[in-house]
């Protein structure tokens, strides 16, 4: 998988590619990134890739010089039809079943704005796809891209090591449409808190249960949109409502 961003700061994506899970799966191979600077596809001396908005307002625009020639840089190179994304706060919610569709492609071009914004017209010639991150405003598109990668990157084989993998496969809230149950870990107390007896039991069934009510509790009480779903997918079993149903008794 090949990821090109056109971006103004290349060196924030060593994140991506020097720690944790993305850096191992580009060490392996399974993933490369290469980096386009607006900047260096300008031609006066002070390098501009900003102007003022026309219409006037607060703030500078990217032109669509720079930005056009970045991409068609990249394009060439790839030498396929790869995506072209502007992460931006308008483009499409991005959510885990979209990083599992961006996961069996070969990748996009990514292209990060700063700024206000970029020039619409080079959104028209070159933008296929705009995807937003969630609704809060950011300085610009570089963290939503890294975060889109990493969660792309994470899902392509061989990427999670065996104990990650598991963990993906029984206890993913993508998977289970849930969320996550509590996790604990030594000492068994801990400021006078002890960890719950079920995890201690030993008996897989019964712990498994325990994490399972813990997903449905915590779910129904913080993202009842996502219970919904779960059931509305035939995600729940007899069992799952029957627990449910005690809830809702309990709180009466
Ligand atoms: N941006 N999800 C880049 C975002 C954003 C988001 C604001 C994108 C600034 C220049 N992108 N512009 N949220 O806040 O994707």
């Amino acid at each position: 998988m090949r990821y090109d961003a056109i971006t103004l700061f290349p060196d924030m994506f060593d994140a991506l590619s020097a720690h944790g899970v993305t850096g191992r799966a580009h060490q392996m191979g399974l993933w490369r990134l290469k980096c386009w600077n607006p900047r260096d596809f300008t031609h006066d001396v002070h390098r501009t890739v900003d102007d003022r908005p026309y219409g006037g307002g607060p703030g500078m625009v990217m032109m669509a010089g720079p930005l056009e020639k970045a991409v068609r840089a990249a394009q060439q190179d790839r030498g396929d039809d790869a995506p072209v994304v502007l992460l931006s706060p308008t483009g499409q919610g991005f959510n885990q079943g979209l990083a599992q569709e961006w996961a069996a492609g070969s990748g996009a071009i990514l292209v990060c704005g700063r700024y206000e914004g970029v020039d619409q017209r080079f959104i028209k010639r070159c933008v296929t796809h705009e995807v937003s991150l969630g609704d809060f405003v950011l300085s610009g598109g570089e963290l939503p891209a890294m975060v889109m990668m990493d969660s792309v990157v994470r899902l392509l084989p061989g990427a999670l090591n065996d104990a990650e993998s598991a963990r993906q496969d029984s206890f993913n809230a993508a998977l289970t449409g849930l969320l996550d149950s509590p996790h604990y870990t030594r000492p068994e107390i801990y400021e006078n808190e002890a960890v719950p007896a079920e995890l201690l039991s030993g008996h897989h069934a019964r712990i498994a249960r325990w994490r399972r009510d813990q997903s449905l509790a915590l779910t129904l009480g913080r993202r009842p949109d996502l219970l919904e779903r779960a059931r509305e997918q035939g995600l729940l079993s007899k069992h799952d409502e029957a627990f449910l149903a005690g809830l809702s008794q309990t709180e009466r």
